[in-house]
């Protein structure tokens, strides 16, 4: 079996204003949607970023599989290596952390070769990861600050959440319509100590629910180490209070609250800095850009190696990935925590059939060959020319922010 070609297309899928430490979520999140065809009509699937740094290395690297056979995947590591020399990041540069090209393609291309090989062999991907230790695989909700509604639009079906209540509102709602245990806060947004009330109102009124918060280094190491003070107890773990290894370091070392990242663990090379500077106990794997599905399961072994616990990030994605991470999160041993997941915000698919749904705020591995879904032609025609008529080709949070408030300034931290 040989790939014959490669099909990119990249889509955007309608968002929420949801705020972080950098601004507002614009009203489209772009992804790009991967279909790889082979020589006997086997079809593999994949979904990674949208960002225009993204799409180009993707477009760059997609010719050098022509011709690769879809098991090869240590050939196709090197024909992406190859085909992309200069390599580079893809973020823009509102982003606080980069994601290396190469990784992020590599990860792109691999998802959908497992795929192929799934259907090849009629096993689900999670088998060619060696095979579920769950079945069931536990989702946090991810509670955003939002505004109303879009810049000029009305408000939308969630409303207006500015407030400690307004967020124990929102909350209830991911329990009630998804069954959620674990609870993350996207922080960084209200100023520290509504934050820190926030939380305590959360634990009021979840009292048996692991909560989280992330302000994405929003805070500096003072406020940092205030706010851990108030939350000892209260938190699972505290995830990226502060920006950069040595701060992280100072803020592990005043808190007896575990500090997780995705900012500044998100390659191999800097879990030994980590290690050495106690600067962090949980990683958050995702296989967009640690190097794929098999990476992921790499770095859980590292991460039992060096005694770090292990939990999944997410950005704003379709059911592909969903598929993907679930499958991931269920043949990794040590994946101790609910992952992370934006796909109730994006309310929205191209899988067919129905949408997921999460029972209990758990998934079911899916058991049909390869991912277990498929992209319905259709619903993939209407967000691709969404995309094209979005006028959107990078994510930047900061200059929709500016749309609702002029005087807004990109500052991390900024408490
Ligand atoms: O969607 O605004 C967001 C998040 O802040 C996202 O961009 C982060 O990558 O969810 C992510 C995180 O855990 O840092
Ligand atoms: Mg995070």
């Amino acid at each position: 079996m040989r790939i014959d070609y490669v099909k990119l297309t990249p889509v955007a899928i309608p968002d929420k204003p949801l705020l972080n430490c950098k601004g507002v979520h614009q009203p489209y999140a772009l992804r790009t949607v991967i279909e790889i065809f082979c020589d006997d009509g086997t079809v593999g699937i994949g979904e990674s970023y949208g960002s225009i740094k993204a799409l180009e290395g993707l477009r760059e690297a997609a010719p050098a599989l022509v011709g690769l056979d879809p098991f090869h995947l240590n050939e196709l590591k090197a024909r992406i290596l190859k085909a992309l020399p200069n390599g580079g990041g893809i973020n823009a540069k509102t982003a606080v952390a980069d994601h290396k090209v190469t990784d992020v393609v590599y990860s792109a291309f691999e998802v959908p070769c497992l795929d192929i090989q799934g259907k090849a062999v009629g096993r689900p991907v999670v088998d060619l990861l060696g095979g579920p230790l769950r079945q069931e695989v536990p989702f946090s909700a991810y509670l955003f600050f939002k505004f109303a509604g879009h810049f000029g639009e009305d408000a939308d079906d969630w409303g207006e959440v500015m407030s400690p209540d307004a967020m124990v509102g929102q909350a209830r709602r991911f329990v009630s319509e998804h069954g959620f245990v674990s609870l993350k806060l996207k922080g960084g947004v209200l100023e520290p100590d509504l934050e820190i009330e926030t939380m305590i109102k959360l634990r009021e009124a979840f009292p048996h629910h692991p909560l989280r918060i992330d302000p994405n280094g929003g805070w500096t190491v003072e406020t940092a180490i205030y706010i851990a003070r108030k939350l000892e107890g209260i938190l699972e773990y505290l995830e990226d209070p502060v920006i950069g290894m040595d701060a992280m370091a100072q803020v592990a070392a005043a808190t007896s609250i575990p500090l997780a990242t995705n900012m500044v663990v998100l390659e191999f090379d800097q879990i030994a800095e980590a290690v050495r500077k106690n600067a962090v106990k949980i990683v958050l794997s995702d296989h967009h850009y640690w190097g794929g599905m098999r990476a992921s399961t790499h770095l859980a072994k590292l991460c039992e190696t060096f005694d770090l616990g292990l939990s999944m990030h997410s950005n704003s994605h379709l059911g592909i990935t969903l598929a993907a991470m679930t499958h991931v999160a269920a043949a990794t041993p040590n994946l101790t925590y609910a992952c992370d997941t934006h796909y109730p915000w994006t309310g929205v698919d191209i899988i067919e059939g129905a949408p997921f749904r999460f029972e209990d705020g758990s998934l079911t591995v899916p058991d049909k060959p390869g991912l277990g879904v498929s992209i319905d032609q259709e619903k993939l025609g209407k967000f691709a020319a969404l995309y094209e008529v979005a006028g959107v080709s990078e994510r930047n949070d900061t200059a929709y922010m500016q749309q609702f408030d002029p005087t807004y300034e990109r500052r991390v931290p900024r408490w």
